[in-house]
């Protein structure tokens, strides 16, 4: 049967009209023959939506902690110390409905070296890609200036914004009206919880909120990846977890950690090797501690948690390095992947 539209089609496209045209039996016989999925079957559900999120806030409020607790994996690393995380990570979450592509990002914090200026230029950078914005903010404390500076950008960002009070679970309930208030203060928010993400159900709600303010379209990632970063990547975040969590304030900021080998070894362990910048001798003497024991003790930590990661025996060896300032060094900044732009902020 042909339609008004098709002979329209037959006058206006020689290509068109020249093509054999496949019913969706043909069709299927086809792609099973060469072995593709033809695009009518990508099946995408009618309603299905899928965009990016950034999560942003002040440091240590609970931003990648939500996103493992969203993942039900970690992905991005969580310590009790700020400045955590320090570049943006891509974490997918894929549902029946909606595929949820997450930026984690670095928090807000008062820069002080090279390498807090490329951290908040990853976390500022990030409002501009996306389609939703996660303001995540913790109900200990009243706003900050930090607080208040990302939410002046959030508003010029002009994204669908969803407001999350966190950690409500350290708060007594007579404050949680006046907290919600003062955080609500700071713009005009589509959504708003006081909750606590180390709940999975918690999370649950705040990602049908966010679903709901995604746009219609298609999965971006296949329904099997989980991030963008490399198991190599991760390796190496994993270290530094291991580092922030054992060693005292002063130290693990100025920790770097860089793979030497990753490779799997006959048997089926995974080798890594792998290197623990600082920037003073001092420091270097309290990493390998007394007897080497503090350095034994980040790695059987790390290891633990690359095994459970990668679900794979691990053999891991460290080693510890100076370089002097390197968050101040330019070169090493790049090296390491930390590219400074020069662009002036505000
Ligand atoms: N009590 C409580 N602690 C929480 C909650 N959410 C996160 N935390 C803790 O807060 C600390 C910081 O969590 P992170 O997820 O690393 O915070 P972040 O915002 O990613 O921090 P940066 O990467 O430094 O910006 C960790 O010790 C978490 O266990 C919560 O709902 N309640
Ligand atoms: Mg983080």
């Amino acid at each position: 049967m042909t339609t008004p539209d098709m002979e329209q089609q037959h006058e206006t496209s020689d290509t068109m009209a020249d093509k054999p045209t496949l019913d969706p039996q043909q069709e299927q016989l086809l792609a099973d023959f060469l072995g593709y999925e033809p695009r009518e079957s990508e099946q995408v559900p009618e309603g299905y939506r899928s965009g990016f999120v950034a999560v942003v806030g002040r440091t240590n409020v609970g931003k990648s902690t939500f996103i493992n607790t969203a993942l039900r994996q970690k992905v991005s690393i969580v310590s009790p110390k700020p400045q955590t995380t320090r570049r943006r990570i891509r974490a997918i979450v894929t549902r029946p409905d909606a595929q949820i592509v997450f930026v984690d990002t670095p928090g807000i914090h008062k820069p002080v070296t090279k390498l807090s200026e490329f951290m908040l230029e990853e976390a500022y950078d990030s409002l501009s890609d996306v389609d939703v914005i996660l303001f995540m903010v913790e109900a200990t404390t009243p706003p900050r200036e930090q607080d208040r500076e990302l939410a002046e950008r959030i508003r010029a960002a002009g994204k669908p914004t969803i407001l999350v009070i966190n950690k409500a679970d350290q708060i007594d309930i007579s404050i949680a009206k006046e907290r919600a208030e003062q955080y609500l203060a700071l713009g005009e928010f589509q959504e708003w919880f006081l909750t606590s993400v180390l709940d999975p159900e918690n999370v649950d709600k705040i990602l049908d909120a966010i679903v709901a303010h995604l746009p219609p379209g298609p999965p971006l990632y296949p329904a099997e990846q989980v991030t963008d970063i490399t198991e190599r990547e991760l390796a190496a975040e994993l270290v530094r977890e291991a580092a922030l969590h054992i060693l005292r304030e002063e130290v693990p900021h100025s920790i770097e950690v860089q793979i030497e080998e990753f490779r799997e070894r006959p048997n089926g362990v995974i080798y890594i090797a792998a290197t623990i910048f600082v920037e003073r001798d001092s420091q270097k003497k309290i990493v390998i501690g007394r007897g080497g024991e503090m350095l034994k003790r980040i790695g059987s930590l790390a290891r633990q948690e690359i095994e459970a990661a990668l679900g794979t025996r691990v053999y891991l060896e460290l080693w510890v390095k100076v370089r002097k300032k390197w968050r101040q060094d330019e070169a090493w900044l790049n090296r390491w992947g930390y590219k400074v732009k020069r662009k002036k902020r505000r």
